[in-house]
């Protein structure tokens, strides 16, 4: 993709920081289109004959990261099926704004991504604690219906966070990139910085 035409902004933080609900809110606002990388790999698990479905179970209930060329696939598709629905209908031709939530997780994705599929205008980084985080998973682990809303899932989870993931928000960080925001206030709170900061990419 033409980074000229398509902006990508990565949306990053740990497990239950708030990605998806601040996403959303984002939508909301500034009109992005929201793609989670975790819903892209469950509904590639739930597809009647994907040839990944048990790959990805696997990987999920493990808190274990999928193989990177699984998921880049399942998010260009995604962007170029976007791209061609929105032509004519608010985007001009090829160009798009793009909310990434949750990838890339590991530092492989991050420079893989970067080089073959689209190189990110901005980072957005929600930092929480360990501890607001497991509150707000187990939670929603009463409704979420989500098979790594366990207690022993939720352990993995953080370790491979810890481990592969702050690599990439660090590398990030050096580049310059990175919007680090408190993602411990309410969801009203967190959506005010979070705004602030995308309001400041274009202005
Ligand atoms: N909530 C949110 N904000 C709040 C606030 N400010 N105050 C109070 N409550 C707040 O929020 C979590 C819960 O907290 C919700 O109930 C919300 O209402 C509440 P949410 O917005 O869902 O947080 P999010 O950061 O999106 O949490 P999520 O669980 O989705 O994060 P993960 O990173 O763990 O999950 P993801 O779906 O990205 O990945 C799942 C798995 O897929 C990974 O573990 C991995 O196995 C695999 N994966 C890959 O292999 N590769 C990828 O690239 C991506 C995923
Ligand atoms: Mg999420």
């Amino acid at each position: 993709f033409d980074a000229q035409k398509v902006t990508v902004i990565y949306v990053l933080g740990g497990p239950g920081a708030g990605k998806g609900t601040q996403c959303g809110r984002l939508v909301e606002t500034f009109g992005f289109c929201h793609l989670s990388a975790g819903d892209l790999l469950r509904e590639e698990q739930n597809r009647d004959g994907s040839e990944y479905g048990e790959l990805i179970r696997g990987c999920i209930q493990e808190g274990a990261i999928v193989p990177s060329t699984v998921t880049m696939k399942l998010l260009e598709n995604a962007m170029t099926e976007e791209l061609e629905k929105r032509t004519g209908d608010g985007w001009t031709d090829g160009e798009g704004r793009f909310l990434i939530d949750g990838f890339p997780r590991k530092m492989d994705q991050a420079l893989g991504f970067d080089e073959t599929v689209c190189l990110a205008a901005l980072v957005i980084f929600f930092n929480t604690s360990e501890e607001v985080m497991r509150e707000r998973l187990l939670k929603r682990a009463k409704t979420s219906g989500r098979e790594d809303d366990n207690v022993e899932t939720i352990i993995k989870r953080f370790r491979t966070y810890n481990e592969q993931t702050m690599p990439v928000i660090e590398y990030y960080k050096t580049q310059g990139k990175l919007a680090e925001i408190n993602g411990t206030g309410s969801i009203e709170e967190v959506n005010r910085l979070a705004s602030a900061a995308v309001r400041e990419l274009f202005s």
